[in-house]
């Protein structure tokens, strides 16, 4: 390796969890401190395969289940010749949301098993970290109504949670649960704490191949 390489850090947990905040402040805490980062998301909304997933979130179109599982996950292997050379660059990625939501979500709906659910994302590049944001569905509720996305119902929510939980039974991952329902300066500290120990892992370890 040419130079010490970034760390893939990614952010999951159910809708309102506060992922997007804490991905946005923790990137500019690691560029205060001087460390290479940049922000990524999935859905990646800006691709042609992600102008689809979005008009199918925005309840603008209608995909089949399998359909769209799987165009998610080309979302994702779309950006992995551009995530590879920002890491092997030295940039650490602040990932919000990856395959972990696309597992959760889709075996959330009837018919689907985590294995089939997997398999797609089989070989993305493994994150060094993964940190779930923990907020149960009460407290969910009291952080306000939710969108007019498809997937934002209560129930629904519930069920990615369950799936969430049967995710992180998974040792080869590395899980880092969060307490979201704590103050956003106190999750952010917490997030602090498990990033930069990951970025200092990170550096001088090969990037794995994820659930291989
Ligand atoms: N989602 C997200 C999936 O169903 N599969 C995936 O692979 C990913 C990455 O899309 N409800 C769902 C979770 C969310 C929605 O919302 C994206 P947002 O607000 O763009 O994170």
């Amino acid at each position: 390796m040419a130079c010490k390489r970034g760390a893939l850090i990614v952010l999951e947990g159910v809708d309102r969890a506060g992922k997007t905040t804490q991905c946005k402040k923790l990137l500019e805490a690691l560029q205060r401190s001087g460390r290479p980062a940049e922000m990524m998301r999935f859905p990646d909304r800006t691709t042609t395969i992600g102008k689809l997933i979005s008009a199918y979130l925005e309840n603008k179109s209608d995909l089949e289940d399998h359909t769209v599982h799987l165009l998610f996950s080309a979302n994702r292997w779309e950006m992995v010749p551009l995530m590879k050379k920002k890491l092997e660059q030295g940039t650490t990625l602040v990932v919000d949301r990856y395959a972990f939501s696309g597992v959760a979500f889709t075996s959330a709906k009837p018919g689907f098993c985590l294995d089939w659910c997997k398999s797609p994302d089989v070989g993305l590049p493994q994150p060094d970290l993964v940190m779930f944001l923990q907020l149960s569905p009460s407290e969910a509720a009291l952080r306000g109504q939710f969108g007019e996305e498809r997937y934002e119902k209560s129930d629904f929510q519930r069920a990615v949670q369950n799936k969430f939980q049967q995710l992180m039974k998974d040792r080869s991952v590395h899980w880092q649960v969060i307490n979201a329902s704590q103050s956003v300066e106190d999750v952010h500290k917490d997030i602090m704490t498990h990033s930069l120990n990951a970025i200092n892992l990170a550096q001088n370890q090969a990037l794995a191949e994820l659930w291989k």
